[in-house]
């Protein structure tokens, strides 16, 4: 289901297909699940330079605690979506 060019606008909801894409820039090994290295090393290259590496691994641990529903260490797509919904201020405003 995509909505791109609707007019209703994109507050906190991002395109299902942004996710996907988003999910497999995050998921290197392309395994199926987003481990928490993987999530550290995606905010280095999205942001380089911006967080120092111990900032990282506190926003990586409150994400992990925040999304990771059934706790076993990794986010999957489902529990990705809801990251992604749930930042999705942040990044419209990024993108714009
Ligand atoms: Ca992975
Ligand atoms: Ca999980």
């Amino acid at each position: 289901m995509y909505v791109f060019l609707n007019s209703e606008p994109l507050i906190g909801i991002l395109p299902s297909m942004c996710i996907s894409v988003l999910f497999k820039f995050y998921d290197k090994d392309g395994d199926g699940l987003i481990s928490m290295h993987e999530i550290a090393e995606a905010m280095q290259l999205a942001c380089p330079g911006l967080f120092p590496k111990a900032t990282i691994e506190q926003l990586v641990r409150s994400t992990m605690q925040n999304f990771d529903a059934d706790k076993d260490g990794y986010l999957n797509f489902v529990e990705f979506s809801n990251l992604m919904r749930a930042s999705g201020m942040d990044l419209s405003n990024n993108s714009i």
